[in-house]
C-alpha cells in the first residue's frame, strides 16, 4: 500500500452531520473513492455468520465494533481499488481505533475534515432519513451522540496537535456546506 501514493482524508462529525452526503459530492467533483466505515460494517453484518450477527448487535446498540475488524475492512477496500484517493468516512472514532490504524495501516491522512452540527438538527435528520437503519431510533441516536462526544471528539483533538483539522459548519444547506469543503480539495488533487 505504501507504494500506491495514497491520498487519504478522514471525514468525521456526529451522526447525521452530513458525512455521507458531502462525501458523495467530493467523489463526484474530485474522483475520490468513498469508504464509509459504517457502510462497510453494514455490508459485513449481513454475511449471515457469527461475526455478522456480532456487528449487527453492536451497531444497533450504538457501540463500536473491534478496531481490528474495521481496519481490516478499510484496508481490504483500499487494496482492491485502482483509485489512490480515499475518503475514510466515520473512522477513527476512538483512541483505540486510531492506535490500531497507526499500527496496522501506518498511513497518515492529508487532513481531517470535521463537519460540525447541533445535536437537535442532527437528530432531526437521522430520524427522518428512513433508510431502515437499525440504529436510527431515538434511543440509539442518544448513545451515538454520547460516544461521539466522549470518544470521537478527543481523537479529533489529538489530530489537531499532529495534523490539519478543517472544521466545517454542517448546519447550512448541502450546497453551502460543499462550497466550504470544495476549496480544501483543490490543492490536494491539483
Ligand atoms: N442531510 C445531510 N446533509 C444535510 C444538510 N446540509 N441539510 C439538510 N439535510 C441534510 O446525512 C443524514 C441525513 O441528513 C440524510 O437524510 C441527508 O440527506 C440529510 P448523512 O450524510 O447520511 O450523515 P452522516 O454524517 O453520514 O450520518 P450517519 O448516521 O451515517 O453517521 P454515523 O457516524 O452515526 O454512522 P456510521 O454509518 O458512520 O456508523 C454507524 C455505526 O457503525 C456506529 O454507530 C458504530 O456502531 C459502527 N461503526 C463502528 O463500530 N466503527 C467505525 O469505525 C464506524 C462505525
Ligand atoms: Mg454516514
Amino acid at each position: 500500500l505504501q507504494s500506491k501514493n495514497l491520498k487519504l482524508v478522514f471525514v468525521t462529525g456526529g451522526p447525521g452531520s452530513g458525512k455521507g452526503t458531502q462525501c458523495a459530492k467530493i467523489v463526484e467533483h474530485f474522483g475520490f473513492e468513498h469508504l464509509s466505515a459504517g457502510d462497510l460494517l453494514r455490508v459485513e453484518q449481513n454475511s449471515g455468520n457469527e461475526t455478522g450477527n456480532m456487528i449487527k448487535g453492536m451497531i444497533k446498540e450504538g457501540k463500536l465494533v473491534p478496531s481490528e475488524m474495521t481496519v481490516k475492512l478499510i484496508l481490504k477496500a483500499i487494496s482492491k481499488s485502482s483509485n489512490n484517493k480515499f475518503l475514510i468516512d466515520g473512522f477513527p472514532r476512538n483512541d483505540e481505533n486510531r492506535e490500531v490504524w497507526d499500527r496496522v495501516a501506518g498511513l497518515s491522512p492529508e487532513f481531517i475534515l470535521f463537519i460540525i452540527g447541533s445535536e437537535e438538527e442532527m437528530q432531526k435528520r437521522v430520524l427522518s432519513r428512513n433508510e431502515g437503519r437499525d440504529d436510527d431510533n431515538l434511543e440509539t441516536i442518544h448513545k451515538r451522540f454520547k460516544l461521539f462526544n466522549e470518544h470521537t471528539l478527543p481523537v479529533v483533538k489529538h489530530y489537531e496537535s499532529i495534523a490539519t483539522v478543517h472544521k466545517i459548519n454542517g448546519m447550512q444547506s448541502i450546497e453551502d456546506v460543499f462550497s466550504e469543503i470544495r476549496p480544501l480539495f483543490d490543492p490536494i488533487v491539483q
